[in-house]
C-alpha cells in the first residue's frame, strides 16, 4: 500500500534530519460539516469558462501588464517552468555555487526572473470566482544568504502574479545575510522600481527564521501575512484562493500546495498528481510526513479543487490573519533557527480553536535544496544538544498529553536529558487561551497519524550496541535504507549508533528498523503501521536472536560483514551488549 517515497537529506550539526514526503495511501474517515462547502458554492459559478470571471476585470487589473507574459507562452530559457541546462564550460559556476548554495544559483542567473510558470493548477480552478474584497496582504520573505536571482524572482513572481489591489507590501526580511551583494545597499538600490510596494528590514544580528519570521508579522501592514520561502514562484492567480478561507473565518490558517523547483535546472514539476490530495501529519520522532488525505475528509466536499482539512504543515508557506497570529503568540519565541516551528503553530491553531486548511487551488514553487547551505550560528552554541531536537521537545512539552510525550521520548531517548529551557509563558499561553489537550488533537484531526504510526511499545535497550568480541559499534554509517549495517568505532555521540529494542522485539536506529536477510543485517523501512519486531536479546548471553529465522546476529572475524548466523551463546561474535549514551 505504500508508494514511492521521497525525501531530503539534510546535513545538519553532525545529525542526519530527513524531511519527507511520504505517499503512501491511506483511507480513513472523518466528518466536516455541510456548511462549509455551502459557503463555498458561492464562489464557484461554473458557467463561463475564463478565469474568475465575475471578479475578473478587477484581478486584470491586479495583474498589471505582466499578465499576458504568464498566459502567453514567451521564449527563453526556464519559461513556462521548462528546465534549463547550462553549457558544458559552465560546469564550474554551476558546481561553485551549487556547494555555496545547495542549488544551482549559475543556472538561475540565466533565467528571466520574470519568467512564466507551469500552470499546474486542477482545470476547476480556472471557474472559481473570489470576493472583491479579499483582506490586504503582505507577504513576507526570510532569508539567510539566499542566491540573488533566486531571491528577486520570488519577489517578482508575487508582484508578477498578485493583484496588486491585494497586495499590500512585500516585506524582505534579511536574517543576517553575511554575502556582500545582500550586505551592501545593493538590494535596497533594486527594489526602488517596486516603488514602495516591497519593503526590507534588516536583523542586527542573526536569528534564525523562526524568530525573523515572528518579527515580519509584527512589522507588516496587511491584515493578512502570507510567509514564503525566499526560493520560491507563485503559480497563476495563487492569492485569491488562499485568502479565501481566511475571509470566512479569521482563525483559519491556509497552506498552499506545493510544487518542486528542481534546484539543479530550475525545472517546474508538480510533486503529486492532479487526483490525488495530501495532507502534513508526522511521526514519533516528530519528522514531517505527507499522507493522502482521509476519503472521508474529501468526501464532505463537492469539488475536487476545495480546500480540506490538514493537521499541520511543512512549514515554510502559508496564510494567517496578521492578528490572529500575534494574539496566539506568533511562534515561541525559545524556539531556535530551524525545526519544530511549523508543529508548535500548527498544534496550538487546532487545539486553541482555529483550525488549518490547505488549498489545491493555490500553488506554489518551491526549490528544494540538495543540503541546508547554512549553519546555525551563535544561536546554536547557545544550546548544549541538537537544536531541532531540543526545538521539538520545547513543543511536544507544550502541547502533548503525558502519553504522548512518551512516544516522542520513546523515539528520541536523549532528548528527555536535553535542556529545553523554560516553557511556562507557553503553558500560561495555553491555559489563558483555553486549549483542547492532545487527545482530542489526535482524535479529531490528526487520526490519520495512527494508521502509520501506532502507539511505540517502550524500549527495553538503547544506546550503543557494542560487539563482544572487538570495540566496535553497530553502525548505520549514514546510510540510508535498504543498507547493510556496519561496525565502527563507538562515538559516543548516538545518531547513527544510537539503537532502539522495544518490547515488541523491534530493533531501531532513528525512524529506521534494522531487519535481516540472506545478504545480511539490514536497515530498512519499519513497515507502516506496525511497531513490533522479530528480535530477542537474552540478557544472559548477549546474543540477539531473530525469532523468524531463528538465527543470531554475528559479527565476521575477518570480513566485519554483519550476518545471521546458527545461533552460539560462547561465540563472542555473536555476543552484543547495550551501553548507555549519556548526553554531552
Ligand atoms: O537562520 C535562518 N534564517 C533564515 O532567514 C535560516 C533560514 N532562513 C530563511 C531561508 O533563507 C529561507 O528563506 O528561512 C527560509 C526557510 O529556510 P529553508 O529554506 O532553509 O528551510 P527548508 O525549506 O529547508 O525547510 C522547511 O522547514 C523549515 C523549518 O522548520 C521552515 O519552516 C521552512 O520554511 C520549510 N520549508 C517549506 O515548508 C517549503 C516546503 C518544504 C517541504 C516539504
Ligand atoms: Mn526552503
Amino acid at each position: 500500500m505504500c508508494g514511492a517515497v521521497q525525501y531530503y537529506p539534510y546535513g545538519t550539526l553532525g545529525n542526519l534530519l530527513y524531511v519527507f514526503i511520504d505517499r503512501a495511501n491511506v483511507l480513513y474517515n472523518n466528518r466536516t460539516t455541510a456548511t462549509s462547502h455551502k459557503a463555498q458554492e458561492r464562489f464557484l459559478k461554473q458557467s463561463s469558462s475564463r478565469e474568475g470571471h465575475n471578479q475578473r476585470p478587477k484581478l486584470v487589473d491586479g495583474l498589471g501588464n505582466f499578465e499576458p507574459r504568464d498566459l502567453q507562452p514567451r521564449e527563453g530559457p526556464g519559461e513556462n517552468g521548462k528546465p534549463h541546462f547550462l553549457r558544458q564550460e559552465q560546469q564550474n559556476d554551476a558546481d561553485q555555487s551549487e556547494s555555496q548554495y545547495g542549488m544551482n544559483i549559475a543556472c538561475s542567473d540565466e533565467i528571466s526572473l520574470d519568467r512564466s510558470i507551469l500552470d499546474t493548477r486542477l482545470e476547476e480552478c480556472k471557474h472559481w470566482d473570489y470576493p472583491t474584497d479579499l483582506p490586504s496582504t503582505s507577504v513576507i520573505i526570510v532569508f539567510h544568504n539566499e542566491g540573488w536571482s533566486v531571491l528577486l524572482r520570488t519577489v517578482h513572481s508575487v508582484i508578477n502574479r498578485t493583484p496588486s489591489y491585494i497586495l499590500k507590501e512585500v516585506l524582505l526580511v534579511d536574517d543576517f545575510s553575511d554575502k556582500e551583494n545582500l550586505k551592501s545597499g545593493q538590494l535596497e538600490k533594486y527594489i526602488e522600481r517596486f516603488n514602495g510596494k516591497v519593503r526590507l528590514i534588516r536583523n542586527t544580528q542573526r536569528e534564525g527564521l523562526i524568530r525573523t519570521r515572528s518579527k515580519g508579522a509584527k512589522e507588516a501592514k496587511g491584515e493578512v501575512i502570507v510567509f514564503l520561502d525566499a526560493h520560491c514562484e507563485v503559480n497563476i492567480n495563487w492569492l485569491p484562493p488562499l485568502l479565501a478561507p481566511i475571509y470566512r473565518n479569521h482563525k483559519t490558517m491556509t497552506v498552499p500546495v506545493i510544487d518542486g523547483i528542481d534546484h539543479k535546472s530550475w525545472e517546474v514539476r508538480p510533486v503529486y498528481g492532479d487526483d490525488r490530495h495530501f495532507r502534513g501529519i508526522f511521526e514519533w520522532g516528530m519528522l514531517y510526513k505527507e499522507n493522502e488525505v482521509p476519503m472521508k475528509e474529501l468526501q464532505t466536499r463537492k469539488y475536487n479543487s476545495e480546500p480540506y482539512k490538514s493537521p499541520t504543515h511543512a512549514g515554510g508557506l502559508f496564510a494567517i490573519n496578521r492578528e490572529y497570529f500575534l494574539e496566539i503568540g506568533a511562534y515561541d519565541p525559545g524556539l531556535l533557527v530551524w525545526g519544530g516551528e511549523n508543529f508548535e503553530l500548527s498544534f496550538k491553531i487546532w487545539q486553541c480553536g482555529g483550525s488549518i486548511e490547505w488549498v489545491p487551488c493555490s500553488k506554489v514553487g518551491h526549490v528544494y535544496r540538495s543540503f541546508m547551505p547554512y549553519n546555525f550560528g551563535k544561536l546554536a552554541n547557545k544550546k548544549k544538544g541538537p537544536l531541532i531536537t531540543i526545538n521539538y521537545k520545547r513543543v511536544i512539552e507544550t502541547w502533548f498529553d503525558e502519553k504522548y510525550k512518551e512516544y516522542f521520548y520513546t523515539r528520541e531517548p536523549l532528548a528527555r536529558f536535553l535542556d529545553m529551557g523554560d516553557i511556562s509563558e507557553q503553558i500560561a499561553l495555553k491555559e489563558r487561551l483555553n486549549c483542547k489537550n492532545f487527545q482530542w488533537y489526535m482524535e479529531n484531526v490528526a487520526y490519520d497519524v495512527f494508521d502509520k504510526y501506532p502507539e511505540l511499545p517502550p524500549n527495553i535497550h538503547y544506546g550503543e550496541l557494542r560487539s563482544g568480541a572487538v570495540n566496535k559499534c553497530l553502525d548505520t554509517l549514514g546510510h540510508g535504507p535498504p543498507a547493510l549495517m556496519a561496525i565502527s568505532h563507538c562515538h559516543g555521540f548516538g545518531n547513527n549508533q544510537l539503537i532502539r529494542l522495544n518490547a515488541k522485539g523491534q530493533l531501531g536506529v532513528g525512524e529506521r528498523c534494522i531487519e535481516a536477510d540472506a545478504q545480511g543485517i539490514k536497515l530498512a523501512f519499519c513497515r507502516l503501521g506496525t511497531v513490533d519486531g522479530p528480535w530477542l536479546y537474552d540478557e544472559n548471553t548477549h546474543v540477539l536472536l531473530h525469532r523468524v529465522h531463528k538465527k543470531c546476529m554475528a559479527l565476521h572475524p575477518q570480513t566485519s560483514h554483519l550476518s545471521l548466523m546458527p545461533c552460539d551463546v560462547n561465540n563472542t561474535y555473536q555476543q552484543w551488549y547495550f551501553k548507555q549514551i549519556s548526553v554531552k
